[in-house]
């Protein structure tokens, strides 16, 4: 079998790639490698040699990439940048550095995630979203480990494992899979009252964002502001992102799931590249040390808000994730967040899920990272010099010199000294501390329906619906009668209307404990309602207030169609001008028109290139809708099914929709009878539905169309439900 005409894929590679200045491929140790492509053999046919260490040190390599993927919050996705306060009015509240030097830009690493799925679990499931800072502060790092949704499931950290166990997938077959809607973790909820209020949250949009770039974050628990006199102020921590808060609604982000598993991490990813940051503003809410026992609310308790009508949020400063990693796994998979990383300035609360949390984060980052060097990684590594005597273990990157390594020592360079307070040592906040030693929740945690009203009485009629809508999904998958109905009973307790909206979903009567007419048309159809639920009297643990600002996602949101993409259907014959008259309208806003045609590359007839198409994209991967018109392009738009169920199923997600030209007949043929898509109608502009059928500028119609997208989505469309999409 010996030839003389050998071309290997060594020879094939080589030749084409290697140059004098590529740096040479090596082993771990730097031993220049020859061959890449084939193994030492016994004979070109012959057996591989145990001898081939190069083999076995590549193999072997690969079969220890992995690190076990982290218990929560496995799924993220990371960028760097950084943080700078706008002024050191703070330095009456706090002597972080951070927080009060206007010239200082710190350096952040900051990580979304998902908290139920594993690592390669879709973006866009129903969810907490992780949001993790980690600042390079010149005191050491300051990691404000938070979520996108401002209070949590539980009060104490007891029962963490429980709650994750039930909502993780159920133990014997590993069903579902990122998902809260099955038995377990319903059946936990059911029992465990205090959960309500960040029900309310996790069933609204809020759980399913628009972008990570649209989401706040929260740091979840008080903690405590020192000053450089040592005088305490409490603090809640708040993100609040530029382009507002948006959401997905929950058809789409289950259709993204299987478009496009990625779609978070792509969008920040590419928002990156294209020289978009993501910016958000941190926010402070404060309250004087003594004022906490002025409220019906325990601030302790993190199952509770401090209401932005009584605790207006600041904004200090801002973060600006401009850069992406370099390697996800040294980077974002690497990274380990820790609560106890505060700095001098910054303390915490007794929030007893924020002291079990003190305990849990150092104790994973041994299990998950393999030793207790893993500070010594770049990318958790802070930027001030670390100097102790802790020494060696595995993987040990720092080669301390000297014989001493212990203190108190005279010997030689001595051991370094303690940083007294001037020198910015750390000094716990002396706070006072007694008590009996129990096993008890205060009464003050007692109220568990208080605030689950307030948030519920806070929203618009819109995200009430999509909060019944999203609690009949979860329900109505959970097998046992017994644990929906439990979960029936907690509804009724925060709002009868939502109760009995969820229960006409599940097959269940209304409430006759909590009798409350529904609104008009609602009494025999769960699918075409309107929940409209009333403020109840009661306003328990909730400040005294009905409602607070804040809470809704409809009101107080920045307009904008900066970053949004908006795909444009083209086809052979649509008209050139009227593309790029909408392209350059949007390319002014920041925002993208990408071309989805019927093939990729120049269409003909045409100077537009498509860069998607109709078999590898849906437009739930978009923001908006432009459908050009040119008579010869719309004619073959029309003959196709994908393009009017593109049209018609952003028009049933509420996204803005435009139409030029010949490209208005499209839009109408698809749209449902009476949804008003006259040309230059008025009506239709309204519900974020742009036409324009004649002229030669289209400059009014992408202006509009512009206003459309900056509102984000229009749920005042009252015939989404007829639209087959
Ligand atoms: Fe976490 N959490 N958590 N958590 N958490 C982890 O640490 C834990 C809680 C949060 O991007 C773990 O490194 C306990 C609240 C984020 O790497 C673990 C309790 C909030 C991340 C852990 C909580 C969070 C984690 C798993 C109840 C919002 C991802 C891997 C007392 C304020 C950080 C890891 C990243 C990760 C424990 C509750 C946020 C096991 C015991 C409340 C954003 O240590």
């Amino acid at each position: 079998m010996d030839t003389q005409t050998t071309e290997t894929p060594k020879d094939l590679d080589l030749a084409a790639v290697t140059t004098e200045d590529r740096e040479p491929l090596s082993t771990n140790i730097g031993q220049p490698i020859a061959d890449d492509q084939n193994s030492l053999k016994a004979g070109k046919r012959g057996p591989t040699l145990l001898e081939d260490y190069e083999l076995r040190e590549k193999i072997q390599h690969f079969d220890h990439e992995r690190i076990p993927e982290r218990i929560v919050h496995a799924r993220g996705a990371a960028a760097h940048g950084h943080f700078q306060v706008y002024d050191n009015s703070l330095a009456d509240l706090t002597a972080a550095k951070v927080l009060t030097d206007p010239s200082l830009k710190t350096p952040v690493f900051t990580r979304f995630s998902t908290v139920a799925g594993s690592r390669g679990s879709a973006d866009t499931a129903r969810d907490v979203r992780g949001f993790a800072v980690k600042m390079y502060t010149p005191d050491g790092n300051w990691d404000l480990v938070g979520n996108n949704i401002p209070v949590f499931f539980i009060q104490d950290a007891i029962k963490f494992p429980d709650l994750i166990h039930a909502a993780k997938p159920e133990p014997n077959n590993e069903i579902p899979q990122a998902a809260t809607a099955h038995d377990t973790f319903w059946d936990f909820i059911s029992l465990t009252p205090e959960s309500m209020h960040m029900i309310m949250w996790i069933m609204s949009d809020r759980s399913i964002p628009r972008s990570f770039g649209m989401m706040e974050g929260f740091g979840v628990h008080t903690f405590r502001l020192v000053n450089a006199e040592g005088k305490p102020t409490f603090v809640k921590f708040h993100w609040k992102p530029i382009l507002g808060v948006h959401s997905l609604v929950w058809d789409e982000a289950q259709k993204i799931a299987g478009k496009d598993p990625d779609f978070h991490r792509r969008t920040m990813w590419e928002s990156i590249e294209q020289g978009q940051p993501f910016e958000w503003e941190l926010g402070i809410q404060t309250m004087a040390d003594g004022d906490e026992v002025k409220y019906d609310f325990d601030i302790l308790d993190a199952t509770k808000i401090w209401p932005e009508d009584l605790f207006p949020v600041r904004r200090v400063g801002k973060m600006t994730l401009d850069r992406n990693p370099d390697n996800y796994f040294s980077e974002t998979e690497q990274v380990a967040f820790n609560t106890t990383n505060i700095v001098p300035g910054i303390d915490f609360s007794d929030d007893p899920l924020l002291q079990g949390r003190n305990f849990s984060y150092l104790d994973t980052q041994l299990s998950r990272l393999g030793s207790p060097n893993f500070t010594e990684l770049p990318i958790n590594k802070p930027l001030v010099p670390v100097s102790n005597n802790e020494r060696d273990a595995q993987m040990r990157h720092t080669i301390n010199k000297g014989r001493v390594s212990y203190a108190p020592a005279s010997l030689d360079g001595h051991s370094p000294d303690e940083a007294t307070p001037e020198r910015g040592g750390f000094v716990s906040y002396p706070e006072q501390v007694s008590g009996p030693k129990v096993r008890e929740r205060s009464e003050t945690f007692g109220d568990h329906y208080g605030q689950a009203k307030l948030f519920w009485n806070s929203m618009t009629p819109p995200e009430k619906e999509h909060i019944a809508k999203a609690l009949q999904f979860e329900l109505s998958k959970v097998g046992t009668k017994e644990v929906r109905l439990r979960m029936l009973g907690h509804l009724e307790k925060i709002n009868d209307v939502l109760a009995a909206q969820v229960g006409l979903a599940l097959g269940e009567k209304v409430s006759t404990s909590h009798p409350t007419a529904l609104p008009d048309g609602t009494a025999d159809s769960a699918n075409e309602m309107k929940v409209l639920g009333t403020a109840t009297s009661e306003t328990s643990a909730s400040g005294g207030l009905q409602r607070t600002s804040g809470l809704s996602m409809a009101s107080g949101q920045p307009q904008s169609a900066k970053g949004r993409q908006i795909a444009i259907l083209v086809a052979p014959g649509t008209d050139t001008a009227q593309v790029q008259a909408f392209q350059a309208a949007l390319k002014t806003e920041g925002a993208m028109g990408v071309v989805v045609g019927t093939h990729l590359g120049m269409l003909e007839d045409t100077q537009i290139e498509a860069t998607k198409t109709f078999a590898n994209s849906g437009s739930v991967q978009f923001d908006a809708v432009y459908v050009p018109g040119g008579a010869a392009g719309v004619a073959m738009l029309k003959q196709h099914g994908d393009p009017r169920a593109f049209i018609a199923e952003a028009y049933k997600h509420g996204k803005a929709i435009a139409a030029t030209g010949e490209g208005v007949d499209l839009v109408a043929l698809v749209l449902p009878e009476g949804a008003e898509v006259r040309a230059d109608s008025q009506a239709a502009e309204s519900l974020g539905v742009v036409t324009q059928r004649s002229g030669s500028d289209w400059s009014a119609a992408a202006a509009q169309f512009l206003t459309a997208i900056s509102k984000h989505r229009n749920f005042d469309r009252t015939d989404v439900d007829r639209v087959p999409a």
